[in-house]
């Protein structure tokens, strides 16, 4: 029972509320919170909810979809057009943005989202998530596509949903990243993790390693180091993860830390990285940066980036703070020449497997 402790509405009305657009944004979030509440129960009722296996349609990613990447859509988008707190949609499931129209009402924000990330792992019973981000809608007529191209850092809000064997909303409006757990018997969240902190340093990365052959030097060398442990540069152990949900990897690298790569590489040299940047990256970026993290390209804060368009890739660097300011370290020193790659003793001159 969680009688005595805060629940999302409470702190939306005491920490957002008094700015500008204040009141419309925590309406808003509250309604992020309801499209949250319908996809965890869906997601939850896993095959006897029928929504598992694939769907003939492939989005504009070129992704196959599954009939729970269209009902999460669905979901988002029928909040947000009942709810009259934002002018249009952008979606990952979604080929253009999606304006409201009358007899809608428009508000002052659009919402930009992935309505399912990870639902590769749906039929595994594997945790999925929801990314939203945000942002100021034009203050006059519908908006163009162009009204969606803003840099992260003109994010108002921005977080996810992660549907474990809990759900939880994480969220930042700019003051800080805060975690509300859902007490699914009363429908509330009730904040559990207030101003999560991601700790500096990790002994945990996160990368598909499968992808290696196309990796950029500066990620080869990093990643050699940490594989390399206590007999290394680095001269300690480090653990490895992937779960293929960028949801599930961003909330385990707040929780307790780690490094989370999806670098540019070539495997496919039309794509610069596989992760879209403005439901993606540009949120999580927003996220792990307000819990006292980093989100990086390798050569360029996050942030900073000025989206070209609305499904737009870009590498993706984040988590604990020592740990990408060195891989972006080790981008600089590769860009400039003076990189030291590490190459393993095993492999060395006078190493056991040198070809
Ligand atoms: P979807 O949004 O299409 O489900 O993709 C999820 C994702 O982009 C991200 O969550 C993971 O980091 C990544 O895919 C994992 O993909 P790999 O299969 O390439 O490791």
């Amino acid at each position: 029972m969680h009688l005595g402790r805060k629940t999302l509405s409470k702190f939306l009305i005491e920490n957002v509320s008094g700015s500008r657009d204040g009141a419309s944004l925590a309406a808003l979030l509250v309604d992020v919170a309801a499209a949250v509440k319908a996809i965890a129960a869906l997601s939850a009722k896993g095959a006897l909810g029928g929504a598992t296996g694939s769907l003939e349609s492939v989005n504009v990613q070129g992704e196959t979809q599954k009939p729970l990447d269209v009902l999460s859509n669905t979901a988002f988008v029928n909040t947000f057009q009942m709810g009259g707190l934002v002018a249009g949609v952008a979606s990952e499931e979604m080929d253009e943005p999606f304006p409201i129209r009358a007899p809608y009402v428009r508000g002052p924000f659009l919402a930009v989202f992935d309505p399912l990330d990870g639902s590769s792992n749906i039929d595994a019973n594997v945790s999925v998530g929801s990314i939203f981000s945000i942002l100021h809608a034009p203050e006059q007529g519908e908006p163009q596509t162009a009204d969606y191209l803003q840099p992260g850092q003109h994010q108002v809000a921005a977080g996810y949903a992660l549907y474990g064997p809990a759900t939880l909303l994480v969220l930042t409006v700019g003051r800080g990243t805060h975690g509300f757990t859902l007490d699914r018997e009363v429908g509330n969240f009730i904040l559990t993790h207030p101003n999560i902190q991601i700790p500096a340093d990790t002994g945990e990365f996160a990368i598909n390693t499968s992808n290696e052959r196309f990796w950029e030097p500066p990620v080869t060398r990093y990643v050699s180091e940490c594989k390399a442990g206590k007999t290394g540069p680095r001269e300690r152990d480090f653990n490895m993860r992937w779960i293929a949900s960028m949801v599930a990897e961003v909330h385990r690298i707040l929780m307790r830390g780690g490094i989370f790569m999806y670098p540019r590489d070539t495997k496919d040299p039309g794509k610069p990285g596989r992760l879209r940047l403005l439901y993606e990256a540009n949120p999580m970026g927003f996220v792990v940066e307000q819990a006292g993290g980093r989100a990086s390209t390798g050569r360029e804060r996050i942030l900073d980036l000025a989206p070209t368009q609305v499904h737009q890739r870009v590498p993706v660097i984040l988590g604990s703070r020592n740990e990408v300011d060195r891989l972006v370290r080790y981008h600089a020193e590769y860009d400039a020449g003076t990189d030291k790659p590490y190459e393993s003793p095993l492999f060395s001159e006078r190493g056991l497997y040198r070809p």
